[in-house]
């Protein structure tokens, strides 16, 4: 069976995107992460109440992006912390029955994480979607990566139907995505394309 991060889907709290959600995680989703920037946190709680009922329907699991606190009120599965946030193993403490995601940019933010479940690693092309992310890291770097990271690593960035092939045996654990499966015409197929191009 596939982990539970073979295939991540980051998603604002926006209802009109619940159907491609559904779809996605029928296409091979795995993982679905409430990532809201800028909802006052009421709405967000209860939009992230409806989604994560759907997304567990629907047979994925759910994470909260940033916030520890969001992800314990609505019972996530998981939480993932970017450099900025609380530290993996502060999380740790606080909410002990989260699983968590951390964030990282190059090898030394890879190897400096202690305490996660699995570490993102990217951007490694460059994304329409995060405006201030990192330089694209390339997919070498990542190789590299996953060859000194213990802990499952999780390419992130850019990453879409047409170049995930490049990804196939470079050791990653699982990519996140947003755009290659929210600005698809048919999520279901972009997710199922995107699995059999990583060979995940
Ligand atoms: N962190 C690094 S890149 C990125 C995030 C949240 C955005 C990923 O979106 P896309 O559309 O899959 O490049
Ligand atoms: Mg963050």
């Amino acid at each position: 069976m596939a982990a539970i991060w073979t295939l991540q889907l980051l998603v604002s709290a926006d209802r009109a995107c619940f159907p491609q959600v559904e779809a996605a995680i029928r296409g091979g989703v795995t993982l679905v992460q409430l990532r809201e920037k800028e909802m006052p946190d009421g709405e967000t709680y209860r939009v992230g109440l409806e989604l994560r009922d759907l997304v567990r329907r629907a047979g994925a699991a759910f994470f909260v992006n940033d916030r520890p606190d969001l992800a314990l009120a609505l019972a996530a599965d998981g939480v993932h912390v970017g450099q900025d946030d609380l530290a993996p193993d502060v999380v740790r403490r606080i909410a002990p029955g989260l699983m968590i995601g951390a964030s990282s940019h190059d090898l030394d933010s890879a190897k400096r994480v202690q305490g996660a479940d699995y570490v993102a690693f990217g951007p490694i092309f460059p994304t329409p979607s995060k405006d201030d992310a990192a330089a694209p890291t390339g997919v070498a770097a990542l190789r590299a990566a996953a060859r000194e990271i213990a802990r499952p690593l999780v390419a992130i960035g850019g990453i879409a139907v047409h170049n995930a092939g490049q990804l196939q045996g470079s050791g990653i654990a699982g990519v996140a995505v947003i755009s290659a499966i929210l600005g698809a015409p048919d999520p279901e197929a972009a997710a199922r394309d995107l699995r059999r191009e990583l060979g995940l």
